[in-house]
Parts: C-alpha cells; structure tokens; sequence
C-alpha cells in the first residue's frame, strides 16, 4: 500500500480524497495556489506545498510544479480528483515516467476514450450499443448530408475532442447543414485545437444514465449500478439521484453489462462512467466515458456502501476487486449547492460567508470546503457543497432533502439552495418522469 498521497486538488474532492488516506492510515501531502492558502485541504493535509499563484493553468495545471512537489515530500502517489489534471494523457504518462502511481487511468486509456469518436468505434466492436451514425470522422460535408438523408433528420454534429456540448450542433433540414457544420469546426477548432467532427441521428428528449465501473489491474470489472443525470442546465449537472425512476432491473442489467464489456474491451482499471442516453422507448446507447473519479459519485457510495476512492487507492496499489456488481438497496440524491444566483441566469457569486450553518441528521451527508468567515475565490469553479440525502424510497429522499436544504443557512453569497426548494416541489420532477430538456421550461425568475 501507499505510504504518502499527493492530492492534485483542490475544494470538497481534495477534503473527500484525504479523509480517505486518513481512514487507510495513508499520509498526504496538499498542493495549493497563494488564492487557497487559508483552504481547509492545506490545514487537513499532512503536508501542504504552495504550487503557484491563483491562475490554475500557473497552479493546478501546472505539472512541473505539482511533480517537484511529490518529489520534495516523498510522496508515492498521486491522485488528480476531478477536473484539472484528471483525465490529462500526457500527466498520467509523466507520473509512471517518475514512478509516482498516478490513481487514475493510463495514458493510454484516457486517449482511447478522449477522442469521442474513437471511444464510440472501441465501444461498437465490444458489442455496446452506440447511436447510427458516421464511422468516426466526416471527411466533407458532402459525406455528413448524404449520411444524414439516410439516416434521416435531425441529426447531431459533434467534436471528437470535445465533452460538455460544446463543438455540438443539431441539425433539422439539410438547409442548416453547411452553416451548422461551419459554426462546429470553428468552435471545436478554437477550443480544442482538433475540429474534427462526427455525425449521430438526434435523440429528442433523452435521459441522461451513467454507470459506476471499478475495474482491477487483472482486467476484472464491476459495475456500481446507475445515476440519473438528467437535471442539467447548458450542460451542468444539478441533481443526480439513484437509482433512476425510469431504469427497470432488467435495463439496469442490461446497462450494467454493457458498461463492463466496453471497460474491458480496454481493460479499464481504477473508477470510471460509462455514460449513456436512454430514449422514450427505454433503448440504450452509450455517448461518453469518463476516466476519473465523478462529483456525484457520493450517492453511488450511499446505496452501495463502497467507498469509491478506497476502491481507487486499492486498485492503484495492485489491490483486485470481487468482480461482484452492486445492485441499489437505498436511494439517494444530490444538490449541488453553487456560489450562484439562479435568478440572474445563475451568474457566480463569489465573495465572504459570513454566517453559515449546514444541515445534519439521519441520512444526510456534507461534503464541503467553506466555512464561516471562508471566502471563495473567483478563480475556479463555484460549487460550494453537495448535499446528498439518502432514505428507503424516493418520496422520502424528496422529503428529506427538502428539510435539508431548509435547515442550510448561508449568508453573504447567492446560492442554487431557492432553485433546489423550488424543484423539489416541481410536479415533474416529482413524478420521475422528466427528460434533459426539463430545465429549458423551468420558471427561474420567482425564487
Ligand atoms: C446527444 C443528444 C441527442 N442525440 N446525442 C450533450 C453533451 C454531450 N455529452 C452529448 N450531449 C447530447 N448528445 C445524440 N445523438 C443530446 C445531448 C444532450 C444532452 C445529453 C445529456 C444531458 C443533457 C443534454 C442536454 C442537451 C443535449
């Protein structure tokens, strides 16, 4: 096992990761930038080096300054949480060059799913299924309109090296094709340096599954069932919950064996998502996935009782798992909680907490930075908390979370807290039955 883990994080994920090592008596060493010096993940930290200053590309981006920091603290592993350097091919690769565990996937690994177009292929030949479409890239718009007349409208243009909706455009008529097709190259083009692009049949009004997979390093996989993800607003997650209202235990199955195929079908090891959408008519079809530890990965670890990055630490160490798959016996939800006002098109807000008070009790969990008298800085991402609320049905999640988040009291900042009450007494979101588009048609201007 590890001696000493270098946490290349930040915020909740860095606090998470080193409870963790604490548990598994694990030292652990914090990296942080001058804007996070009076940070909670430098005052738990065994050891905390400063890496630079506030910008993230200058700090928690910055490769050489985190790999001296592991080389003067000795440390025997890194773990990258989320975001930043987690899913960076050419990190993973530096770390092994040094000899530092990098607790994540390989570079390789991380290629192999980072171009969407790839991944898609790598994951038809294992035998998942994908939506009809191009055979990796459009070489023309030519090849992209005769495709989509066969396939039939609306179709979706995506980046290959793009995640998030952006380099995506949908496309009704062949009309639209030549200007949507020009706006993707140049969005993707700008924002990834790689334009290109493949073409998918549109799904309308989707539901967005994922599922949790553990593999080991002898090529075993396990699935940690699913998390519904549909509540999002351009592309950013809200609400996930667990297990999700509409997959049956016979899709479930089905889901979870397919996620596992195409993990081993690049012999996946550590934690990951296999992302996938669900259609009206309860079909299936993968769309990304992700190598790294997830935000919402605590409501898996709810009705599971695994603790996922144990499972991570353990696999890094060479550790093999049962291969056994969990099925839900609980459910679970999380709110994230942003430094946001949801009446203002949810601008940031960052600035002092002045007072604040965090909600407890049976079947709620916390997993937060801030504190009193903390002040966010602007520089990264506003997501402040996660409230995630665990009970034996739905309707009592729903129940519990709505005393939760009114027993949360925070001033000095705007947060997503009104919109998250408001929700929890939508119609439809209590019905289950809701779809991506959900939050297009949410009335945000009375919270
Ligand atoms: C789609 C789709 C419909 N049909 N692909 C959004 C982000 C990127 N990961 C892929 N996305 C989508 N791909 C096809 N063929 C609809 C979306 C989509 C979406 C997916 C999941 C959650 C929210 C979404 C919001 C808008 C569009």
């Amino acid at each position: 096992m590890f001696t000493k883990i270098l946490i290349a994080n930040r915020g909740e994920i860095a606090l998470r990761i080193m409870r963790t090592c604490r548990e598994m008596g694990i030292k652990t060493v914090a990296v942080y930038s001058t804007a996070d010096k009076d940070s909670l993940h430098v005052r738990f930290a065994d050891e905390a080096v400063c890496i630079g200053p506030p910008q993230s590309i200058k700090s928690y981006l910055n490769i050489p300054n985190i790999l001296s920091a592991a080389e003067i603290t000795n440390a025997d592993a890194i773990h990258p949480g989320y975001g930043f350097l987690s899913e960076n091919a050419e990190f993973s690769k530096i770390c092994e060059d040094y000899g530092i565990k990098f607790i994540g996937a390989t570079a390789e690994q991380i290629n192999k799913m980072g171009d969407k177009a790839t991944a898609k292929d790598t994951m038809k030949k294992a035998g998942v299924p994908v939506i009809p479409g191009s055979e990796g890239l459009l070489s023309s718009v030519e090849e992209g309109k005769g495709l989509a007349k066969e396939i039939g409208y609306p179709v979706i243009i995506k980046a290959t090296a793009g995640g998030g909706g952006r380099g995506m455009r949908i496309i009704k008529e062949e009309s639209e094709f030549q200007k949507m097709w020009d706006d993707a190259k140049m969005e993707s083009g700008a924002a990834f340096g790689n334009d290109g692009l493949y073409l998918e049949k549109f799904v309308e009004e989707p539901r967005h599954i994922e599922i949790q997979i553990v593999g080991d390093q002898e090529g075993r996989v396990c699935h940690l069932s699913e998390r519904d993800c549909s509540i999002q607003r351009r592309h950013q997650k809200l609400v996930e919950e667990t297990p999700s209202p509409i997959v049956t235990d016979d899709l479930r199955k089905r889901m979870g064996e397919a996620a596992i195929a195409g993990a081993q079908a690049i012999k996946y090891e550590g934690a990951g998502t296999v992302e996938f959408l669900v259609d009206k008519n309860g079909d299936f079809y993968f769309m990304e996935m992700n190598t790294r530890i997830q935000v919402e990965h605590p409501i898996t670890e709810e009705v599971t009782s695994f603790d996922l990055i144990k499972e991570q630490i353990k696999v890094a160490a060479g550790i093999p798992i049962s291969g056994n798959s969990y099925f839900p016996k609980k459910y679970s939800m999380e709110c994230r909680i942003n430094a946001e006002d949801p009446k203002n098109g949810f601008r940031p807000s960052p600035g002092t907490i002045t007072s604040m008070h965090f909600p407890g009790g049976h079947g709620v969990r916390i997993d937060s930075h801030v504190y009193a008298g903390y002040t966010i800085p602007p520089h990264y991402d506003s997501m402040i908390a996660k409230v995630i609320v665990t009970a034996q049905s739905r309707e009592e999640v729903i129940v519990r979370m709505k005393r939760a988040l009114d027993e949360f009291y925070i001033e000095g900042i705007k947060t997503t807290i009104p919109f998250h009450l408001k929700l929890m007494d939508d119609e439809t979101f209590r019905s289950g039955h809701f779809t991506t588009k959900f939050l297009e048609s949410f009335d945000f201007s009375d919270l």
